[in-house]
């Protein structure tokens, strides 16, 4: 179970167990400890945590609001604070240094960098100043040009001193210099070095330690060892899309006083995300983050996308179906999209990681079918399933596998819609809907 699923069980327990009493606080607190202790999240944060949560859950009630709506926030607002809240990432810096060990993503960041800043209207520059590994110049080259950014970078300088001189002097026209460094298994002595002569050379005010989540509360020791080294002042997790042990990373970095700014979520350098604890939460917890997926959508300025009538709504068909996955996919990788909806976390793995091949195969099969196939696929018998087959060039056992996916997606697609309606309404004594406004705007508010 992963670490937003097993969250959520723990919250659905403060939702829905029949009376609210210190017992049945105590044992979601368990599972949350359960779940947190899973992620990497070191003991002595997650029995602070514990502790917190069952004061705050019986303390005295704000006007108009119940225990258990009280029990939840507080829960909420206790793990938002235990993986560091929000720190706004600067909107218009000057020069960022990215540090950090080998292999943890500087290189791809400086990529994903240049693109976030160049979206909001800044010219950008990438200086390579890794001396050390062969390739890294290459590598950063490539990238500056993917994302239409400046360059400088010289195969033949092996001293980095003078590779970050030479880069501010060539890149003196560019708003912002991203400077990519060496990384090293440890932070051992060579590597110290070379890092303090970068930093005189390069005078950032931002410097930002790139570490991988998976290497959860270990996160801590390094965010201190490079603190101490450079007064590093920022930090960019990379690798959340991949990794169990965020919340544990997450948790390691609040607990020194580091901000995070970003989010590295994919290997693209468009899978950058703002970090804020309330929206990463109600992602991992499956309760969605629109906003996100608004301007995610609004980036790409594409007029065909996701529309939650067709999704949500009745007329939901193979045609809509097939529509909406190609929308989704232009937005990025379906699984993204979905998790942002909110219904990631009930999605069956086989949608997430669908390819770009077999939905191709899947708009094929579509295309050979009727009007009235498409809209009620009930009537797909035998020998309609081998026609279509023979029309699209596939093979019976791919239609049904369609006929399967659809019939799945739109069962998770109509759980959703009616929870949208119903369980996010009034239901079970929690006004959901309520409960998410409060979340999402972090307002004072009042029930009832
Ligand atoms: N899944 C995933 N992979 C990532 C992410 N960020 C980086 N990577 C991958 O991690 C690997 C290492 O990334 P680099 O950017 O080369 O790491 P580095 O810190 O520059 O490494 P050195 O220069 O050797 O110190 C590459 O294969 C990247 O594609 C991320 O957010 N998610
Ligand atoms: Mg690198």
């Amino acid at each position: 179970m992963g670490f937003g699923e097993s969250l959520r069980k723990a919250m659905e327990r403060l939702r829905n167990s029949a009376s609210l009493d210190k017992a049945s606080v105590k044992e979601a607190v368990k599972e949350l400890q359960r779940a947190l202790i899973s992620a990497d999240v070191e003991l002595a944060l997650v029995l602070k945590l514990s502790k917190d949560i069952e004061e705050d859950a019986f303390k005295d009630l704000p006007p108009g609001i119940s225990r258990r709506e009280h029990v939840i926030k507080a829960t909420h607002d206790r793990l938002a604070q235990m993986l560091g809240g929000r720190s706004a990432p600067p909107e218009k810096p000057r020069r960022i240094l990215l540090i950090g060990l080998n292999g943890n993503g500087k290189t791809t960041t400086c990529g994903k960098l240049a693109k976030w800043y160049s979206k909001r209207g800044m010219k950008v520059g990438l200086l390579a100043a890794d001396v050390f590994r062969p390739a890294a110049v290459e590598q950063l080259r490539t990238l500056a040009e993917k994302t239409g950014s400046e360059f400088y970078g010289d195969e033949k300088e092996k001293d980095a001193g003078k590779a970050v001189r030479k880069g501010l002097a060539a890149l003196v026209a560019c708003d912002l210099v991203i400077c990519d460094s060496a990384g090293r298994s440890a932070l051992d002595t060579e590597l110290s070095k070379e890092l303090k002569t970068i930093d005189r050379e390069f005078g950032a005010t931002e410097k930002w330690l790139v570490i991988g989540a998976d290497v959860g509360q270990v996160a801590k020791k390094q965010a201190q060892a490079f603190h101490a080294l450079v007064g590093m002042n920022g930090v960019v997790l990379t690798r959340m899309d991949g990794s169990a042990k965020g919340g544990g990373a997450l948790a390691a970095c609040a607990a020194t006083g580091a901000k995070v700014y970003f989010l590295g979520t994919g290997e693209k350098a468009e899978d950058l995300q703002e970090f804020d604890a309330v929206r990463y939460l109600s992602r991992i917890m499956g309760y969605g983050d629109l906003q996100a997926l608004l301007e995610k959508a609004q980036e790409i300025q594409e007029e065909e996308w996701l529309d939650a009538e067709d999704v949500l709504g009745e007329n939901f068909s193979l045609q809509t179906f097939y529509q909406q996955m190609k929308a989704a996919r232009k937005m990025g990788p379906l699984g993204k999209v979905l998790d942002m909806m909110g219904i990631g976390a009930q999605m069956p793995k086989e949608f997430a990681e669908m390819g770009e091949q077999k939905l191709d195969k899947f708009g094929h099969i579509i295309d050979s079918m009727t009007a009235k196939e498409r809209s009620d696929p009930e009537t797909l018998n035998k020998s309609r399933i081998a026609r279509i087959a023979r029309g699209s060039g596939t093979t019976q056992e791919q239609v049904r596998e369609l006929l399967k996916s659809f019939k799945k997606m739109r069962k998770v697609f109509s759980k959703f819609s009616a929870m949208d309606a119903e369980k996010l309404g009034k239901g079970d004594g929690v006004d959901m809907k309520k409960l998410q406004k409060m979340f999402a705007k972090k307002k004072k508010f009042r029930i009832r």
